[in-house]
């Protein structure tokens, strides 16, 4: 493909909103990335965690931290433009693989995937981070994802639910999400209909979520990867966060680094 790398102005976007749409960059991973969907859905890990709605509709499938066991998803984080692409989003020398995250939502499932961010979730903290939601179905924009521009630099980190709405933390303190959806106007809510192929980048701190898939008709199967940059610290959450990354000896404050966080590329 020629250059994958964004532009001056898809970087300042990024900065700005904390989300962008990148058209076209994995249109060559479509088949690779489907098959080891296929493969993952057929043999899921213990991570696993698919909720299956009580109105007897379609499941919304999820499994993480899969990219050691699926070729396909190796071959993606060390051989794909994404790592380059993430380090110059993030303006970081390095682009360093966090973790992958497959969502299928099967067509008619009634599950809203809330709004959050991310970042609370992670045993990761630093301004620099970036996640591509890419989607091996076309998507349209009703049923796509849906990001709060520029609440990424609100300066703050909403308590972190599952996606059930129960906490993910005990004794979280922490003020929830606002209610978004009853006050649509009073923010800037940037989604975008998704072709096989497209990705949207955004910040660990945007503010996201997305419809159920009811009305569609058809899959729609998201592979998510997540990257981190330069500044990227551990910080132990006092909990079991999402992922929950076992065997980690890290202190808070210490270099992301180690065997499960490859960097895939270096300046
Ligand atoms: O695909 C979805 O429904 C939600 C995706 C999401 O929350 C994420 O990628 O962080």
């Amino acid at each position: 493909m020629t250059n994958p790398l964004p532009d001056q102005s898809t970087i300042e976007q990024f900065e700005r909103d904390g989300a962008v749409v990148l058209r076209g960059l994995f249109s060559e991973w479509i088949e690779p990335l489907s098959e080891g969907i296929e493969t993952l859905m057929a043999d899921p890990s213990p991570l696993e965690r698919s909720y299956n709605p009580a109105d007897g509709s379609a499941p919304f499938f999820q499994d993480l931290c899969n990219w050691q066991r699926i070729e396909p998803f190796s071959d993606f984080v060390h051989t794909s433009p994404a790592a380059a692409v993430a380090a110059s989003l993030m303006r970081s020398s390095t682009g360093r693989f966090f973790h992958d995250h497959v969502l299928v939502k099967e067509p008619g499932t009634s599950i809203v995937t809330p709004w959050h961010q991310d970042q609370p979730y992670y045993c990761a903290q630093g301004q620099q981070s970036v996640s591509f939601w890419i989607p091996l179905d076309p998507v349209a924009r009703e049923i796509s994802l849906q990001c709060v521009a520029g609440s990424h630099r609100w300066g703050k980190l909403h308590k972190p639910q599952r996606f059930d709405g129960t906490d993910l933390y005990e004794n979280d303190d922490s003020e929830a999400v606002p209610d978004i959806d009853n006050n649509r106007d009073d923010y800037e809510i940037l989604s975008w209909a998704m072709q096989p192929g497209d990705a949207v980048a955004f910040n660990f701190r945007t503010v996201h979520g997305a419809a159920a898939n009811t009305g569609q008709g058809s899959r729609r199967r998201v592979f998510s990867a997540r990257w981190v940059g330069d500044d990227a610290q551990f910080i132990d959450r006092k909990g079991k966060g999402s992922p929950p990354f076992k065997d980690l000896t890290l202190q808070t404050g210490e270099p992301l680094d180690g065997p499960q966080f490859p960097v895939a590329w270096r300046a």
